[in-house]
């Protein structure tokens, strides 16, 4: 297996890229549009609402070559992408008037980033997005770290999607007239799902990218009103199913599968080596599970992770594995310190099983 970093889009420059091969990682995420509530620049943690802007020259071609290049120089390899942007296809989640406008753009991307020579593209199927996870001190020694606990649930103001405002006059204006994002059935989600894949699959054959996708964090069948597409592990077989391609693949986020109540993880992370179609690892740990939880350090959940890297490795996984998040350590730089000892806790357990490839 290969070790790797997932890079927020604020930081993805010379200087991260430089700290990732100094920590060990050989491989590179390039997360461009984050999830993750609350980061920023300072230190991950200013609040206030995020925006997504369209047609971010990130993803172009020449943006993409520019990128790898200078991973290249480093010794490091671009692993994935992580995310279309929400500005760029909220219309796809949300079945609205420029679906198909905003679909050929996806398609753009796509091809941009196989023919910029990187093979994968993750990205999450979600409406509601990570939402409702606050830090608190809650991590080993008062370490700030990501909670979640089921509390009451907004409806999401239109002109947003994935947590992020993409038209901030729609936005004001349904909060102040009280008219929400209409609820999203499951039989809905799935529908616009299988559209997205099924369009898509054979753009990313002949774009030479594996598509990856991430289960919805917070895992719930439904939040704010909408859907959630992979909120049972075992929902990842009909995504398999839906299209048999070797491109339709998994971005294998065992923290988010762990949070799932009524499951044994080690069980699913042998299930779903079997398919051979994890293409990526996101590794973190957790205490507790939905309805309630918290994120801790590597070592300190309730999830044995060196015995989920021997189940992978044992499977025949020999992709890469990120850390995911960690708590923020209290340092003058707290997400690098919780990066550099989440990546020293992977090479060292994976050279213990002898699964560590370089
Ligand atoms: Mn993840």
């Amino acid at each position: 297996m290969k070790v790797g970093l997932g890079i927020p889009g604020p930081i993805l420059d010379d200087d991260t890229l430089t700290f990732a091969r100094q920590a060990g990682a050989t491989h590179i995420v390039a997360h461009f549009v984050s999830g993750q509530l609350g980061e920023s620049e300072d230190g991950w943690l200013r609040g206030g609402l995020r925006r997504s802007y369209p047609g971010d020259s990130r993803y172009t071609f020449e943006s993409l070559v520019d990128l790898r290049e200078r991973a290249e120089q480093r010794g490091l390899r671009i692993e994935s992408v992580e995310n279309f942007a929400p500005a760029d296809w909220y219309d796809v989640l949300l079945d609205g008037p420029r679906r198909d406008e905003q679909m050929e753009y996806v398609k753009q991307v796509v091809r941009n980033v196989g023919a910029a020579g990187i093979p994968t593209m993750g990205y999450n199927f979600s409406i509601a997005g990570v939402w409702g996870r606050p830090h608190r001190a809650t991590a080993r020694g008062g370490a700030l770290s990501a909670t979640f606990a089921d509390t009451e649930q907004t409806p999401i103001p239109k002109g947003m999607v994935w947590n992020m405002v993409y038209d901030p006059v729609l936005y004001e204006r349904s909060i102040a007239q009280g008219d929400f994002v209409e609820p999203v059935s499951q039989e809905q989600l799935w529908d616009r799902y299988t559209r997205f894949l099924t369009e898509i699959v054979p753009v990313a054959e002949e774009a030479g990218v594996t598509l990856a996708l991430h289960p919805d964090d917070p895992p719930l069948p439904e939040l704010r009103r909408t859907a959630r597409l992979v909120h049972r592990a075992s929902i990842y077989d009909r995504v398999l199913a839906t299209s048999p391609s070797s491109v339709n693949a998994m971005e294998f986020c065992v923290g988010t599968l762990s949070e799932m109540p009524d499951q044994d993880i080690y069980e699913v992370v042998e299930h779903f080596v079997a398919t051979g179609r994890i293409r990526y690892v996101h590794l973190r740990n957790i205490n507790g599970r939905v309805p309630a939880y918290r994120e801790s350090f590597i070592d300190d959940g309730y999830v044995d992770l060196q015995r989920v890297l021997r189940i992978l490795h044992e499977g025949g996984f020999d992709g890469v594995v990120i850390p995911d998040h960690t708590p923020l350590i209290a340092t003058s730089s707290p997400w690098h310190t919780g990066m550099a000892y989440a990546l020293g806790w992977i090479r060292a357990s994976m050279k213990a099983i002898g699964a560590l490839e370089a």
